[in-house]
């Protein structure tokens, strides 16, 4: 049995998006991130970082979406990208690499700069870099990742469930998403799928 640990509005709904697209059983347990539930000794125990999303499986616990992420696409056959071709499968972890190493930390240089400086000033100079630093990687993305109607191409993966997920912020970072049809055609997409919904209804945004 499964245990995605998640917490509304973050990125822990890439795989709870997987999870339901997949069919697979599995329990949600939220993280309380108003009461700061992350850095406390319980789930600690669970994720010694202190982040969501967590998959605990018989096996023991997987952290970081990526791996989380591929976990599922192997588990689940119907989020298989196919493993036959090792180049295909290399370009969407390319892809869930770079959302994950460089989309993600530019978007959280606004709300969580603390991580990186605590110089008020710095703290405030990163968070103007944000609109500028997530418009070039949407140009990225639009340009070079995303082939369309999905990321890659016709078969659906867990790359779509995890640009589903960052999409989501880019207004809240300032991005004038009208220059990035699509990236906008994706997320219309996405929001038509009864799991993206459920997932969204689940996990709360
Ligand atoms: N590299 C990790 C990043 C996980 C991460 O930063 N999660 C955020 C939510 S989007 C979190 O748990 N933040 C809690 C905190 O900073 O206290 C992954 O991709 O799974």
């Amino acid at each position: 049995m499964l245990t995605l640990y998640y917490a509304p509005k973050t990125c822990s709904l890439a795989p709870m998006i997987a999870l339901e697209e997949a069919g697979a059983e599995y329990t949600a347990h939220k993280v309380n991130f108003a009461e700061n539930e992350q850095n406390t000794a319980p789930f600690k125990y669970v994720n010694p970082k202190g982040r969501v999303p967590a998959l605990a499986t018989d096996k023991g616990v997987i952290t970081e979406n990526v791996a989380i992420l591929s976990f599922i696409a192997d588990v689940y056959p119907k989020m298989r990208l196919s493993r036959s071709d090792p180049f295909a499968f290399a370009q969407m972890q390319a892809f869930n690499a770079y959302l994950a190493s460089t989309v993600h930390p530019h978007h959280a240089h606004n709300r969580r700069g603390a991580r990186w400086s605590d110089d008020a000033a710095v703290v405030e100079a990163m968070k103007i870099k944000v609109p500028q630093n997530m418009t070039d990687c949407c140009v990225m993305i639009e340009r070079e990742y995303l082939k369309g109607p999905w990321v890659m191409g016709e078969q659906y993966t867990v790359a779509d469930a995890y640009l589903f997920t960052i999409a989501n912020w880019l207004e809240g970072d300032g991005v004038d998403t009208s220059k990035f049809p699509k990236i906008l055609a994706h997320r219309a997409a996405m929001l038509e799928r009864p799991a993206v919904q459920a997932a969204m209804e689940k996990h709360g945004g």
